[in-house]
């Protein structure tokens, strides 16, 4: 049976953390897979998440089933963490899922069984698991024009224009902040102006949330989602916890659903858990569970946002000083525009043969379409690095 098999292709972001590995040189530089580092290249529990996990292991007095849609008071604070105090809370529902990934198809499979040929539009270029996550629900694809790579800036213009051609009842996904791969964002007026065309057009929002607090601050970050849900009469979100509670394998996330009132919510809500049930019937509870109590204790909470906080500020620095430092090698602007991208990820414009000799004569490693990871900038080895760059240039 599997001789008829092909190999697969590799998920090429993950295969940089075995290269990463292999390769003995001292100096070498991780800039690939988005993950949080500290300044040692560490990856720590965060404070608070530890702690809730102490009183998780001394509380729990039972491991049986919750439900389809997990833990409610996890479901509950992630509804009030991304649509903020003054979202109509009972038009929204919220499903506990396997991260973010299992939140963003878990939407898919709803999207399908509402509208089986309905069409999600993504931007060029997205996190390269999106397209396979929509296919495999049975979406159709389509593009929408995002990053200019010489300037750095989003496409807004174009990005409008494709988006009007787009048919009623079309799917328009857009990242919440924290653009990935390219860093560049939209800004509040932009937010407004997407939601006046969705609403005029008849699209559906999808946003993925998954680095809420990296940018511009926890409700900063969710500033554009929330403008759209004060104003568009459905839509639908996939956030995830991997990256600001740092619970990446724990497999932490939240499907979330806008309807027009409670009693479609409730419809689309039951139709998303049925999906859950033919997928992986329940999610792992452990990270959530750990996320509730951070979340529902003032203490642990303002421990959380604080550590979240120096995480952030530590990748604005590093924006920065890393910016100033191309600036020096290159003696030019060119690059100017790293310091003004949020969140963990910028686009650098280099040529997928200028990131190999990065790699290979250099030690440096980033995805092949020169995004770099920020948490990863050496503090103490900035002009190297931006000297190693700056020499692959032509
Ligand atoms: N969406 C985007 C844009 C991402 O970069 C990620 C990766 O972290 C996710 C969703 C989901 O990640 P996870 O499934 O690890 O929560
Ligand atoms: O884009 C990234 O680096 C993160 C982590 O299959 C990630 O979103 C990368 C690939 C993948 C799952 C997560």
């Amino acid at each position: 049976m599997f001789e008829n098999l092909q190999p697969a292709p590799a998920d090429k972001i993950i295969a940089l953390i075995g290269l990463y590995r292999a390769d003995p040189r001292p100096d070498k530089v991780d800039l690939g897979v988005g993950v949080y580092k500290d300044r040692d290249g560490k990856t720590p529990v965060m404070r608070a998440v530890r702690e809730a996990e102490k009183r998780l292991l001394q509380s729990q007095d039972t491991k049986t089933y919750l439900g389809l849609a997990g833990d409610t008071g996890f479901n509950a604070a992630m509804a009030k963490l991304t649509f903020g105090p003054a979202a109509d809370l009972g038009r929204i529902r919220a499903a506990q899922a396997p991260g973010g990934s299992g939140a963003l198809r878990l939407v898919a499979e709803l999207l399908k069984r509402t509208r089986s040929d309905a069409t999600i539009w993504l931007s060029d270029p997205t996190w390269p698991n999106h397209p396979p996550v929509m296919r495999a629900a049975g979406l159709q694809i389509r593009e929408y024009p995002y990053f200019d790579a010489a300037s750095g800036a989003v496409r807004f213009a174009d990005m409008l224009t494709a988006l009007r051609a787009a048919k009623s009842g079309d799917v328009v996904l857009l990242h919440g902040c924290c653009h990935n791969p390219t860093g560049a964002n939209l800004d509040t007026a932009q937010w407004t102006e997407i939601t006046d065309l969705v609403v005029e057009r008849g699209l559906l929002p999808f946003v993925d949330i998954a680095y809420q607090g990296f940018g511009e601050g926890l409700d900063a970050d969710a500033a554009g989602l929330r403008i759209m849900a004060s104003k568009v009469p459905e839509m639908v979100v996939a956030s995830s916890c991997s990256k600001n509670f740092a619970v990446y394998r724990d497999r932490v996330g939240a499907a979330m659903i806008l309807a027009k009132d409670g009693a479609q919510a409730d419809v689309a809500m039951g139709q998303m858990l049925s999906a859950a049930r033919a997928m992986y019937s329940m999610p792992p509870d452990h990270g959530a569970a750990a996320v509730r109590i951070v979340l529902e204790d003032a203490a642990l909470r303002a421990d959380w946002e604080a550590e979240l906080e120096d995480m952030r500020l530590r990748m604005l620095r590093l924006r920065v000083q890393f910016a100033e430092a191309l600036r020096r090698q290159s003696n030019s602007d060119r690059f100017d525009f790293v310091a003004s991208h949020r969140g963990m990820f910028s686009r650098l414009g280099l040529s997928e043969a200028q990131v190999e000799r990065l790699r290979a004569e250099h030690g440096v490693y980033m995805v092949g379409d020169s995004r770099i990871n920020v948490a990863g900038l050496p503090e103490d080895g900035m002009d190297a690095l931006a000297k190693a760059i700056v020499s692959v240039l032509d």
